[in-house]
């Protein structure tokens, strides 16, 4: 598994289907890069772009679909599509397998000249914090379990610190696109879209999905219903509206690299009433494509503003 360049920079984690010399020219014409936690998730994006992201994006203008490219071996740890303009990827679950991929794909990125030039977006799933399962929750603070915001890592024996910063602009436009399309009463994917909340606010990033993030559903078990309830009043009291395990170290390495990023998820549960998470495969779809939509919206907006 793996592959180097002629430069010595290994992927580790991707198989590419093409010799990995060619990475930076393959995808030099790449500006946004979505990644979701599951492969499979990212190659439903990938399809449902090829079905609707048009060359030129303008509208009006005579064009054609892009076509999906699969640039990664089924034997490849992290997936990657590319449909025109746009990568999707995967990245695990928390910031461990998150900052492996982040690492690799930054890598590529730079071998193109284009990290200065894409805007990235993680899109996944995450427990709201009063707000209703099926909510589209996008993030404009990223903080630990105890509230902090920054990351450290270990490196060579020293504590580096590293802030989590938001990219701000890329989040707003991410709500205003969420909510221009909540009010449009869109014609095209109104059955695929159905009606949904659409929240702003901070999001809290966690190692573990269980303990962590206060449920008392875990195999191991050690805080009290009383614990669990004050650590939701705290993060309600911090302005947190969800809870994942990602945006803090995706937050410390764009800011760290400048490049522009946004993270948007759907909930699944609000852990204020639960800690379990029920849903119809019908539902799960459904809430996915409302992130698929908002991603082509902003590829639409993304394009449309930098040609
Ligand atoms: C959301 O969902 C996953 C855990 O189930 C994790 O990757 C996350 O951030
Ligand atoms: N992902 C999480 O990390 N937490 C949830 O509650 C749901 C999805």
């Amino acid at each position: 598994m793996g592959e180097h360049s002629k430069d010595g920079i290994c992927y580790h984690h991707y198989s590419f289907t093409f010799d990995s010399e060619q990475v930076g020219q393959r995808i030099a014409d790449v500006r946004v890069v979505l990644i979701a936690g599951s492969g499979a998730r990212a190659l439903a994006q990938a399809e449902y772009l090829a079905e609707r992201l048009e060359t030129g994006a303008k509208r009006n203008q005579e064009s054609q679909l892009y076509e999906l490219e699969q640039l990664t071996k089924q034997t490849s740890r992290f997936v990657l599509y590319k449909v025109g303009p746009v990568l999707v990827g995967d990245h695990g679950m928390g910031g461990a397998s998150l900052t492996i991929t982040l690492h690799e794909l930054f890598l590529m990125c730079k071998e193109a000249n284009i990290l200065n030039k894409i805007a990235l977006i993680r899109f996944g799933t995450c427990g709201g914090i009063g707000v209703p399962p099926g909510s589209l929750c996008i993030t404009n603070r990223a903080v630990d379990p105890l509230f902090r915001d920054y990351v450290e890592l270990k490196i060579c024996l020293r504590l580096v610190r590293r802030d989590c910063v938001m990219d701000q602009q890329t989040a707003a436009i991410l709500v205003k696109l969420a909510r221009e399309g909540q009010q449009q009463d869109s014609q095209l994917d109104q059955y695929d879209i159905g009606k949904f909340q659409v929240h702003s606010g901070a999001t809290i990033a966690t190692n573990d999905f269980y303990e962590e993030q206060a449920r008392m559903t875990g195999a191991i078990c050690e805080h009290s219903q009383e614990d669990r309830q004050n650590f939701l009043d705290k993060a309600k009291s911090e302005g947190v509206i969800n809870a994942e395990m990602e945006s803090n170290y995706l937050a410390a390495m764009c800011h760290k690299l400048g490049v522009s990023f946004g993270v948007v998820c759907v909930t699944l549960v609000d852990r204020l009433k639960d800690d379990k998470i029920i849903y119809t495969s019908e539902q799960m779809a459904q809430y996915q494509r409302r992130l698929f939509w908002l991603n082509l919206m902003f590829i639409r907006h993304k394009l449309g503003s930098s040609k």
